[in-house]
């Protein structure tokens, strides 16, 4: 059986449900080259001198980005790739990404569009050097009307306003997750096509699941609903929850996710003491909101364990929230814990 291309399918959904005009459909196109760019590079790894940590301005140290965390090449190297893929097409009004302290305007030799795009180049950059799977995370909101030099605050808009959200994990096989508002579809790279195939469409996530993902050693910070839940799960058969239940944690959000949308499960990377002035590790714009988008529309839930993510007004560009996502009544669960 013939696979469709992303190409493809994106003008099948172009005449399905008229979801995808055709600057969004070149954006996704533009993205999707960009992130083959990166599996090359994140590929080649120690063959290409690109792993460790990108030389700050001194030479000595490493770089450090906005979020204060050292910069690897590979970071760094994946930014650039998707802002000189996207700034030439005319299909975006700006970009805005984790390692970019402000948004980046589109320069004034080239048109313009009325996308806003916001990504994590290489998102779980602490396991490249490790040879552990990581990825790139990205959203697509409309620039608001009549902002013709948007600024963060044109960035500032609720998920639940996204009109496209996607991950790539590079993994054993590069796969891009993608949904537009009409579920969520799966696309691996053909190396020897050089193109996206689609090998899973409507993926949905099992609505109960005996799997968590948590970095157990923050365990002392969390706050009791979380610690209530955690050990309810690790209780097992002889606990409240009747059943035994497995863990995973790869530490990189791209394969964690994907795992949940493959096979169920629940992530959580809640608020913790241990930082009072961070609500969490993960980022709303660029990590959270995509991902929750995704997980929605296959079926699960995503939610701060207080408010769906996708309801959260933002107030900052990195911003961070707690994050809760994967099989819908495990989600589901926690939540009433936290309002309880
Ligand atoms: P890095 O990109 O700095 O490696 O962070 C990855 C991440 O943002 C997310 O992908 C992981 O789920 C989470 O952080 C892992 O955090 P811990 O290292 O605290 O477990």
């Amino acid at each position: 059986m013939k696979r469709a291309t992303l190409t493809r399918f994106l003008i099948d959904e172009q005449y399905k449900h008229q979801s995808v005009p055709s600057d969004l459909r070149l954006l996704i196109e533009v993205v999707s080259r960009a992130i083959k760019a990166i599996s090359i590079n994140v590929g080649k790894g120690a063959l290409a001198g690109l792993l460790g940590e990108h030389a700050g301005a001194g030479g000595a140290n490493a770089a450090i980005n906005v979020q204060g965390e050292a910069q690897k090449k590979l970071d760094v190297i994946a930014n650039e790739i998707l802002l000189e893929a996207n700034e030439w097409g005319g299909h975006l009004a700006a970009m805005a990404s984790e390692e970019m302290e402000g948004p980046h305007a589109i320069p004034h030799r080239y048109p313009k569009g009325e996308y806003l795009l916001l990504f994590d180049p290489l998102d779980g950059s602490s396991n490249i050097d490790v040879n552990v799977s990581v990825g790139t995370i990205f959203s697509v909101l409309k620039c608001p009307e009549g902002v013709t030099e948007p600024t963060a605050d044109a960035f500032l808009q609720p998920g639940s306003k996204q009109v496209c959200a996607g991950f790539a994990v590079f993994g054993p096989s590069t796969v891009l997750v993608l949904t537009l508002g009409n579920g969520v579809h799966a696309f691996t790279l053909d190396r020897e096509l050089g193109s996206f195939v689609l090998t899973q469409e409507h993926i949905r996530i099992p609505e109960d699941t005996k799997e968590f993902a948590i970095n157990m050693s923050n365990m002392r910070f969390w706050e009791p609903p979380m610690k209530r839940y955690i050990d309810e799960l690790l209780a097992g058969k002889t606990g409240p929850r009747g059943q035994d239940f497995n863990m995973r944690w790869v530490a990189s959000m791209v394969a964690d996710v994907h795992r949940i949308l493959t096979r169920g499960g629940i992530f959580m990377y809640p608020r913790d003491t241990k930082d009072p002035g961070k609500a969490g590790r993960l980022r709303l714009m660029y990590e959270a909101n995509p991902m929750a988008m995704i997980v929605e529309q296959a079926g699960g839930g995503a939610s701060t364990g207080l408010t769906r993510i996708l309801d959260v007004q933002p107030t900052g560009l990195h911003q961070r929230v707690p994050v809760v996502l994967g099989s819908k009544n495990e989600v589901a669960r926690v939540v009433s814990y936290h309002q309880s």
